[in-house]
């Protein structure tokens, strides 16, 4: 590997000098180093080699029981005035932070080996590409920083020795819950992540990097870094048009990034294709449209409720050079997780690595075990993938899980009032979740964990993109989730949501009528295709419906989240609002 990088090895030193190594090992990215890492890992026990027959290149890994999740409690914005992280994110000052973690550092690699891993965030040499370089002292980090970014000696050729690249910190240090620390400096391109082992926390080129840190440059440089699926959608004309669509999680956002169409839809010759299933970089292009890429290179996806009928794609993908986090091991050196078939296995392991009885009411996988999957797997990858100049977008879906408020679909009348239904985005709370049932979680732009910066200041920065984009995509609100009074779900959801996202590009394109309503456009019952949905039309104008008094309780709740912040809120959303309030009297 080449060295002769002054910043980067320098930087390297000094993070040696804390943690204190036995080794020091650079990730070249190649497969021989990968088997010796997977050797080694077999041997501590980090790692379990999988049935190689049935799931070649595949690998397992426990987590730390008490190291399952991405905490937000001890996820960290550091910059210097706390007004500028804003009310929805912790902070702390740089130097009070990094007092705090230098002693949880220091030495904390002695006996260890610590990986010095160079990652590309985008196809590299793409105009959206970003560096960085991980260092970690896990193998289960670096095989799966492998899977999820471009990693290894070719991008430290890219690099060069450009000294902006993204410095990441991680160790898993003695996995202690109460020193545990993921924090951001993005002042300094930094990240500094300690005492977990899990991917959200421990995979720095993913929250930490492509959303935190990448919002800040995104500001600062005219794009957006965004927590949204990016799909492309083939109507039976051979035309591709793509949607990003930004969902809170258990909202079924892997699902629509690897939709398969209805029958009906198939027939007439549909195709849908997946760019990206969590992360969206977008830049106004020279011909003012946003165009987006997928700055990932593999899936970091929720196994439990993942099947053959629920997303067939995502299952595909998953068996071939992956790794399993928590799921079932089976005696065969397979796995299972709830949700996977109706079998559970006798005989196995739970993701604690304890005998597992399927009639014991014990879950036998973690309900966040996870797969880290290579994006080249899933039969549905788009053939843009990997176009390093990204893909045109027509249309921004936002959407969350509300049993009655929101109705199926309904577009935005333009950018800003968009940007106003992005930052409403609210998700209620199922019988699975902590909290009242009902409650409503307020997420904006599915962010509220992921911005790196005050979420005011965020919002004027997606009113200001406006500007760059001559031909801005189309912004809907959609909602899978609407129940009748009995709590029944009125929408079939999965492929048949194509029918809804068909209807929000035609819009795009001006091929579809639409009526207008107190919070936006809605489309015609007969503009939505039913054919074969099991849905009658009757049905669908329910769905459609806008219930006025709901939305003025929705109104004082958005009313009460805006508050938060001050004189950071963009005074357009402020006038939204009025607007809204004001349609609904
Ligand atoms: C994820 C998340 O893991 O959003 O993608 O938490
Ligand atoms: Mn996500």
């Amino acid at each position: 590997m080449t060295h002769s990088t002054p910043h980067i090895t320098a930087w390297v030193d000094e993070q040696v000098r804390l943690c204190k190594p036995d080794r020091v090992v650079w990730i070249d990215g190649s497969e021989e180093q990968k088997a010796q890492l997977r050797r080694e890992g077999f041997a501590t026990g980090e790692l379990i080699e999988l049935n190689q027959e049935l799931l070649p290149g595949c690998v397992y890994h426990r987590s730390h029981p008490t190291d399952v999740a991405r905490v937000e409690a001890r996820t960290f914005i550091c910059c210097e005035k706390r007004e500028d992280a804003g009310p929805t994110n912790n902070w702390m000052a740089p130097d009070e932070m990094k007092a705090l973690l230098r002693p949880i550092y220091d030495g904390c690699m002695t006996g260890r080996t610590m990986y010095v891993l160079p990652y590309s965030m985008g196809q590299l040499h793409s105009p959206f590409a970003k560096y960085g370089i991980e260092i970690t002292d896990s193998i289960y980090v670096v095989l799966s920083m492998c899977i999820m970014t471009r990693a290894g000696a070719a991008v430290l050729e890219a690099m060069g020795d450009d000294p902006g690249f993204i410095k990441g910190l991680h160790a898993k240090a003695e996995l202690d819950p109460e020193k545990r620390y993921i924090t951001h400096f993005p002042q300094e391109n930094l990240i500094m992540s300690v005492n977990s082992g899990y991917g959200g926390n421990a995979l720095l080129g993913k929250k930490c990097f492509a959303l935190r840190i990448a919002s800040n440059l995104g500001r600062q440089e005219g794009w957006m870094a965004e927590h949204m699926l990016i799909l492309g959608v083939e109507n039976p004309r051979g035309e591709v048009r793509y949607v990003c669509g930004a969902f809170p999680s258990a909202c079924g956002k892997t699902n629509l990034a690897m939709l398969i169409p209805p029958k009906h839809y198939r027939d007439q010759g549909w195709k849908c294709w997946c760019v990206g299933d969590d992360i969206a970089w977008l830049r106004p292009g020279a011909d003012g449209r946003l165009w987006a890429v997928n700055p990932e290179n593999g899936f970091f996806g929720v196994a439990p409720g993942t099947s053959e009928k629920t997303n067939p794609n995502a299952l595909a993908s998953t068996k071939r050079n992956s790794i399993f986090t928590n799921v079932v091991l089976k005696p065969d050196g397979t796995v299972w997780w709830e949700g996977l078939d109706k079998d559970p296995p006798r005989d196995a392991l739970d993701w604690k690595g304890n005998p597992w009885d399927p009639d014991s009411g014990a879950p036998g996988a973690h309900p966040n075990s996870r797969f880290t999957a290579p994006a080249a797997n899933c039969p549905c990858i788009s053939p843009e993938f990997e176009n390093p100049q990204g893909v045109p977008i027509s249309a921004i879906v936002f959407g969350g899980r509300r049993a009655k408020t929101a109705p199926l679909v309904y577009q935005s009348r333009d950018w800003a009032h968009g940007v106003f239904v992005g930052s409403i985005m609210a998700s209620e709370k199922t019988a699975a979740a902590e909290g009242k049932v009902g409650e409503t979680r307020r997420d904006p732009m599915a962010m509220l964990p992921f911005c790196g910066y005050n979420m005011g200041d965020y919002w004027q920065h997606w009113l200001d993109m406006e500007k760059l984009l001559t031909h801005p995509p189309v912004i809907a609100n959609v909602n899978w989730f609407r129940t009748d009074d009995e709590g029944h779900f009125l929408w079939p959801g999965f492929g048949d949501n194509l029918r809804v996202i068909e209807w929000v590009l035609r819009r795009a394109f001006g091929e579809a009528e639409a009526v207008e309503s107190e919070i936006g456009y809605l489309p015609k019952p007969e503009d939505i295709d039913l054919a074969d949905a099991g849905v009658d039309e009757e049905t669908l104008r329910g769905l459609l419906t806008v219930d006025k008094a709901l939305w003025k309780t929705e109104c004082e709740g958005i009313r009460a989240y805006y508050a938060q912040f001050g004189d950071r809120l963009p005074a357009r959303l402020a006038e939204e609002l009025e607007k809204l309030e004001a349609a609904l009297k």
